[in-house]
């Protein structure tokens, strides 16, 4: 590989937030609550629609644990559907959600646009709405009454700031593929900006290749094998989530080279594996963003309920990760 490749291992130490989310490791208790129908709080309970984007990665596993087990510690009953990736789905459980009048609806949009008609109708139902780690494009916000989530460009441009520090003595071209996340998601666009106008900063830093590998580890793999029989120099693979950079990792094998040293790789999120592989060496660096909006979550829909006034944004608390903060974090990883 090129000179340019080689990075210093050195961490730029970027730690930003010291904690996980204060209550994210609340709810132990069992997590039993998904999917039926029932009773609308007809026991007093506050009654909660939650529509999940699906089961795509690591990270979405983690939030829906998290989701689940702080209804239930809230005390809340959780009405749960699951969208597999799909706007359709979740304008029809959102549907339903109002049918079942149910006390608050949240949910974490898999795109940024094309929501306004059915939030009309919770609103006209009289149904306050909770965005959840996504955000919608709406002009009007009062079609719902918070957002609680990441700030996805600053995880972008996190990830570009580390890999300028990196490359700042590079004297040639270094050439980036990005593996993007869902087409028209809330992250995917906002990694996307944050990365590109924070590697702007370094004219050597050059974007060859970018396309969605659907924040799978699957569509990852895939995509990685069509930028390597594409392009013969690749230095940095920058992936919206850790679970396509998983993904990428096995393509990247296979074509006979070496992840964290050959091609540096960078990505978001930092579940588990996503940690190990940094800690491993495969990755060199990753921007956390935190799953654990349960227990915020279970907050808001009680305080919208009671009909009290929430902030408009709640901003979710993270930190980023060098090889050597992974291998000192990973042991107290819960997830
Ligand atoms: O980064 C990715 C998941 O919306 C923040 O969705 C979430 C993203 C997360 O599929 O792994």
């Amino acid at each position: 590989m090129s000179k340019t490749a080689t990075f210093t291992r050195r961490g730029i130490g970027t730690i930003l937030a010291a904690g996980l989310l204060a209550g994210g490791l609340a709810g132990c208790g069992n997590s039993d609550t998904g999917g039926d129908a029932g009773s609308s709080g007809g026991d007093g309970k506050i009654v909660l629609g939650f529509s999940q984007v699906g089961a795509e990665s690591g990270w979405r596993t983690a939030n829906t644990t998290s989701v689940k087990e702080a209804a239930t510690e809230a005390g809340i009953e959780l009405k749960f559907d699951d969208a597999q990736q799909k706007q359709e789905n979740q304008i029809k459980a959102i549907r339903n959600f109002i049918q079942q009048k149910v006390d608050v609806i949240a949910f974490s949009p898999v795109v940024e646009s094309g929501w306004d008609t059915v939030l009309k109708e919770a609103r006209d139902a009289d149904i306050p709405v909770i965005l959840t780690d996504r955000a919608v494009d709406s002009a009007d916000k009062t079609l719902y009454k918070t957002f609680i989530g990441s700030d996805f460009v600053k995880e972008g441009r996190l990830s570009g700031e580390w890999l300028v520090e990196q490359t700042k003595a590079a004297t040639g071209p270094v050439n980036v593929v990005e593996l993007q996340g869902t087409t028209g998601s809330a992250p995917a666009n906002d990694r996307k900006r944050g990365f590109a106008e924070a590697i702007a900063a370094n004219p050597n830093l050059k974007i060859i290749a970018s396309q969605s590998g659907d924040f799978t580890r699957a569509g990852g793999k895939q995509v990685m094998e069509q930028f390597l029989k594409a392009n013969p120099k690749i230095d940095v693979l920058f992936a919206h989530n850790d679970d396509m950079g998983l993904g990428a990792l096995e393509a990247i094998t296979a074509a006979g080279k070496v992840p964290g040293k050959d091609i540096t790789i960078i990505t978001i999120d930092a579940v588990r594996d996503g940690m190990q592989a940094l800690a491993d060496g495969k990755f060199n660096f990753i921007a956390e963003c935190s799953p654990l909006l349960g227990p915020q979550l279970m907050d808001l829909a009680k305080k919208v309920h009671a009909g009290e006034s929430v902030p408009e944004r709640v901003e979710t608390e993270e930190t980023t990760f060098t090889q050597e903060q992974a291998k000192a974090a990973l042991p107290s990883r819960k997830y």
